[in-house]
């Protein structure tokens, strides 16, 4: 397996070096984030990102997200055209050396929480899901936003969003998946890449719009929407974890032995008995996930793909990114090379 560490490019306050000096740490996983959603990457943006990555002594092999736009979800407007963007920036990803690409298929929200900065005993902050809260957020009439959503929506085009999703059930949504699988897996084969879909996080519907990439049965699902090696998974720990009906360990065996699991994000989550959730340390005494046997269960299938430390808290007075501090990622990161190690 090859350690990466998410790094959000020149506007990230952690520089490459600070990364580099994590011992365990092979390379970054990033993205272009200066182009608008639909258009199609430039091959100078990304050697330019490549060759930052590279002078910092880090490697560039893994893409997270070349994100899909909702016309695409939503299989209407300028659905074709941006497929085709999407397939332009494929092939140049692939020219560059990026082996691969990690995306989401959620319609209109990524993941999702209600606080960000919910204090633990010990005095760090993490984030939180907690379901009474959600149940009283409302996108539309609210005046909430958190990060990872895109801010760029004005209300009168999310109100527009919802109109067009109230015509998209699960099933359609699946047929605008296995569409856009279709188009774009043939690319990929070519250019040396593997997909890897994120899991919807958290993974049920939110807000009364339809999420599918959630449990055992849909993933067995969409990867038999192409059988191919290219279509494979980003096998987020904490996200299909904070589902107690989803066996991260027996489910990460299995699609690992398949060798379907590309990327995998590897964090702890601490249950509630209501199905809320915190974000903990990734130790395992920490929460509700045994992350030794997560990687045991990678380590047993020879998995040679790549990891990295998933959101983390904030500790020691950082500030910054919520889950995307330095310390407790970089800590995550050693505990789990030293698992693996031991392994
Ligand atoms: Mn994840």
């Amino acid at each position: 397996m090859k350690m990466i560490f998410r790094w959000y490019g020149n506007a990230d306050p952690i520089p490459l070096q600070y990364i580099r000096q994590i011992p365990c740490i092979d390379g970054v996983v990033s993205a272009i984030y200066d182009v608008p959603v639909g258009e199609a990457w430039s091959s100078e943006s990304i050697t330019a990102m490549k060759r930052d990555i590279e002078a910092a002594g880090l490697n560039f092999e893994v893409i997270e997200s070349v994100p899909v736009h909702e016309d695409i979800k939503l299989g209407s407007g300028r659905c074709d055209e941006y497929i085709e963007n999407y397939k332009t920036t494929l092939r140049r990803l692939g020219k560059a050396g990026i082996k691969v690409v990690c995306y989401n298929f959620m319609p209109v929200f990524d993941w999702t929480r209600t606080q960000l900065d919910k204090r633990l005993p010990d005095g760090s902050t993490a984030l939180v899901c907690y379901n009474d809260q959600l149940a009283s957020m409302d996108p539309l009439h609210g005046e909430l936003s958190l990060p990872g959503w895109d801010a760029s929506y004005k209300k009168e085009e999310l109100f527009a969003l919802f109109e067009a999703y109230s015509h998209v059930d699960e099933e359609k949504l699946w047929s605008n998946l296995g569409h856009f699988l279709r188009e774009i897996i043939p690319v990929v084969e070519e250019s040396g890449i593997k997909m890897a879909i994120h899991p919807d996080d958290p993974p049920r519907p939110i807000f009364g719009l339809p999420r599918i990439i959630t449990c055992e049965e849909n993933l067995d699902r969409f990867l038999k929407l192409v059988d191919s090696e290219a279509n494979g998974l980003t096998f987020c720990v904490g996200s299909l974890g904070c589902d107690k009906k989803n066996d991260t360990v027996r489910l990460i065996r299995k699609y690992s032995e398949m060798k379907r699991v590309h990327f995998a994000h590897v964090r702890n989550v601490k249950l509630l008995p209501d199905g809320s959730f915190e974000e903990s340390a990734h130790y395992t005494p920490c929460g509700s996930i045994d992350i030794k046997e997560i990687l045991r269960a990678l380590k047993e299938t020879g998995f040679d793909g790549y990891i990295r430390p998933d959101h983390g808290r904030m500790i020691w007075g950082e500030t910054g990114k919520p889950g995307y501090g330095l310390y407790d990622r970089a800590l995550g990161a050693m505990y789990m090379a030293g698992i693996w190690e031991a392994l």
